[in-house]
């Protein structure tokens, strides 16, 4: 058995943070083992320009940005999986779904927008925290940061919705509703997984 890996997509003000940090708890106060990673990790070198960007305070080429973001989780990619190896689940605030949503909807290819991404460790199960526009602004809207905007937020939901239509283990999760009851849709998912999974971990865009 080796632990499962999950990752957990959405929108802006859809909850992601605050229900990855609900399921950490979750599972750490069921005793079992679990590693928490979130893309982008502003930490590293490679994260600390891309926080830059998002912040306005650096200007990158389109393409010279998505790789970035691409290398940031190619950089924690051995960290993800030697915590699967050692029987530990792992929950993921955002990964490559979101890099090849975001960068589409700039108008690059998506086929394009993939490529650095193929090969990654491959999530068990992703939960899409769906909202709409109109939900998300009842969250005190948009924030300060570049693609904050909803324009942008709209393309990028389309091109999320993709994704149910590849046919990999894709939940999406109506992320309007209250606190609670979100967490609770999401742990009928991740609870029957925390035990661990049986099978080779399965490769990003390349396993079907
Ligand atoms: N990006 C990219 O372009 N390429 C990539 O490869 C990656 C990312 C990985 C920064 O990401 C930007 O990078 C992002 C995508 C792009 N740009 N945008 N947009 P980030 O993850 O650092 O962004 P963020 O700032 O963390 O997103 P977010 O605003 O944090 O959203 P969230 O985590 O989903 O929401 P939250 O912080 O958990 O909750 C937001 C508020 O809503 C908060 O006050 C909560 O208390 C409240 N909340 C949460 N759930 C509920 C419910 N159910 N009811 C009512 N209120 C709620
Ligand atoms: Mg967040």
């Amino acid at each position: 058995m080796r632990g499962a890996f999950i990752v957990i997509e959405g929108l802006d003000r859809s909850g992601k943070s605050t229900q990855t940090n609900l399921l950490h708890e979750r599972i750490r106060a069921s005793g079992r083992q679990v590693e928490l990673f979130k893309f982008p990790d502003r930490t590293t070198t490679i994260g600390q320009m891309i926080d830059a960007y998002l912040r306005s305070q650096a200007e990158l080429e389109d393409h010279a940005i998505h790789l970035l973001f691409s290398a940031n989780r190619w950089e924690l990619a051995p960290r993800i999986e030697q915590s699967l190896k050692d029987g530990k689940t792992v929950l993921c605030d955002r990964y490559a779904f979101s890099g090849a949503s975001f960068t589409s909807s700039k108008g690059l290819p998506l086929p394009w927008c993939k490529s650095p991404d193929v090969g990654l460790p491959a999530p068990d199960l992703v939960l899409f925290l769906d909202i709409t526009p109109e939900k998300a602004a009842e969250r005190g809207g948009y924030g300060e940061e570049r693609y904050e905007k909803r324009e942008m937020q709209e393309r990028v939901r389309e091109v999320f919705k993709g994704f149910q239509d590849e046919g990999g283990p894709w939940v999406e999760v109506d992320a309007g509703r209250p606190l609670e009851e979100v967490t609770e849709v999401m742990w009928g998912k991740v609870g029957p997984l925390v035990k661990g999974v049986e099978g080779e971990l399965k490769r990003l865009w390349v396993d079907g």
